[in-house]
């Protein structure tokens, strides 16, 4: 209906049709339209709705209740875990400035935050909150090996404990079951299990999912059409692992069954600093608007060009304000690198990206690098 609306005022107020539809959305209030009309742009898509409340069960039990001996503080995720973290990877990316810029080249090691005899627990971590952080950081797999979700990635742990690992449920992965699955208000996180995620998948609730990996109806010569998806490593709501792992699929049927090239239709691009739905690309979201609105800055004037003048976006400049205030004025602009997946090498986490990138001599852009200067200027940055 709005859609609709939209085209009539812009039809009353230029005095002609629009010609073009494009669609922005991001998080949950949109995902992916498999086979949509329109040129998409998505941030942190909420495309696989059936895994990503499971995951957010999952996530939660990982740390509920509150009383468990499993259970994290805010204070030890902000003061402990955090700096920890940082300590451990922060200047991997060239920069030591609290952001690590490409979490896949982060392997964090919690254990070295356990309790030595004597120390004051509020200042280190047990076991149990040890084999916590280790599923929490960790792809879920459920116990017949099927791929679930991705898990966090290191580098967002202040915003994790206002995410799926605080003292409070996450309410909408409880109330998807108890109201979409189920039609069980007694149903409680702790009922959930591998059976009860199989019977959502064979229900999907309103048919939500978009995961089909074949593009070729909306990609194809016929269509032509065009998807840009952005997504912060540090997302608190979706794992950007989720984007990871759509993108991947559809690059696989696309080699497997076509002679096309995923980066004439699908381009994913990734921050280092953002959490869900960051609006500094675009103006869909959190309100904060982009520096400005040319295709370097704007996600949608970006899709704009990339569909009228084909010419495809591979960079982006986000720009983050200071306490996510836009009246306190820009912090800093860091570039978004687009993943680019090797030709015959389809891994896209560990140290095999960056020496494979290395070896192709930068061809395949995937991760963001300082290469010195302001720290706080995205020419600083390259995608390398
Ligand atoms: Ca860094």
């Amino acid at each position: 209906m709005s859609v609709l609306a939209g085209k009539q005022i812009v039809e009353e107020y230029y005095g002609t049709a629009a010609n073009k539809s494009y669609y922005l959305g991001c998080s949950t209030a949109r995902t992916i339209l498999i086979g949509g009309a329109c040129p998409q742009v998505v941030g942190s898509p909420a495309n696989w709705q059936t895994h990503l409340q499971g995951w957010s069960v999952h996530m939660n039990l990982n740390t509920q209740p509150s009383t468990s001996p499993h259970f994290i503080t805010e204070d030890v995720w902000n003061d402990v875990l955090a700096p920890e973290v940082m300590r451990q990877c922060d200047a991997l990316d060239g920069l030591s400035d609290g952001i690590i810029d490409d979490p896949r080249i982060c392997s964090f090691r919690p254990e070295t935050l356990i309790c030595r005899a004597g120390q004051n627990a509020s200042t280190c971590l047990t076991a149990d909150q040890i084999g916590a952080l280790r599923r929490i950081y960790a792809d879920y797999y459920e116990a017949d090996q099927t791929y679930v979700f991705g898990g966090y990635y290191p580098g967002g742990e202040t915003e994790y404990y206002k995410g799926l690992v605080g003292k409070k449920q996450f309410d909408i992965g409880l109330g998807y079951f108890q109201f979409m699955v189920l039609n069980d208000t007694n149903f409680k996180i702790h009922d959930y299990n591998a059976t009860v995620l199989a019977m959502t998948d064979r229900i999907d609730p309103g048919q939500s999912n978009a995961i089909n990996p074949n593009l070729t109806a909306f990609a194809g010569p016929q269509h032509n059409g065009k998807l840009l998806q952005y997504v912060g490593w540090a997302d608190q709501l979706i794992s950007p692992g989720n984007s990871i792992h759509y993108y991947t699929t559809v690059d696989e049927f696309t080699r497997a069954n076509t002679t096309m090239d995923i980066d004439d239709y699908y381009r994913l691009f990734l921050g280092g600093f953002a959490a869900n739905a960051f609006g500094a690309v675009e103006q869909a979201s959190n309100d904060n608007p982009p520096l400005s609105f040319d295709p370097q800055h704007n996600i949608l004037a970006a899709m704009v060009q990339w569909v009228e003048e084909g010419v495809a976006p591979d960079t982006l400049t986000a720009a983050n304000y200071v306490g996510n205030n836009v009246s306190n004025g820009v912090g800093f602009t860091r570039p978004l690198c687009r993943v680019r997946l090797f030709p015959f090498f389809r891994v896209t986490r560990g140290w095999v990206c960056v020496l494979m990138s290395l070896f192709w001599g930068g061809q395949y852009p995937t991760t963001i690098r300082y290469k010195g200067g302001d720290p706080d200027s995205a020419d600083s940055f390259e995608c390398a």
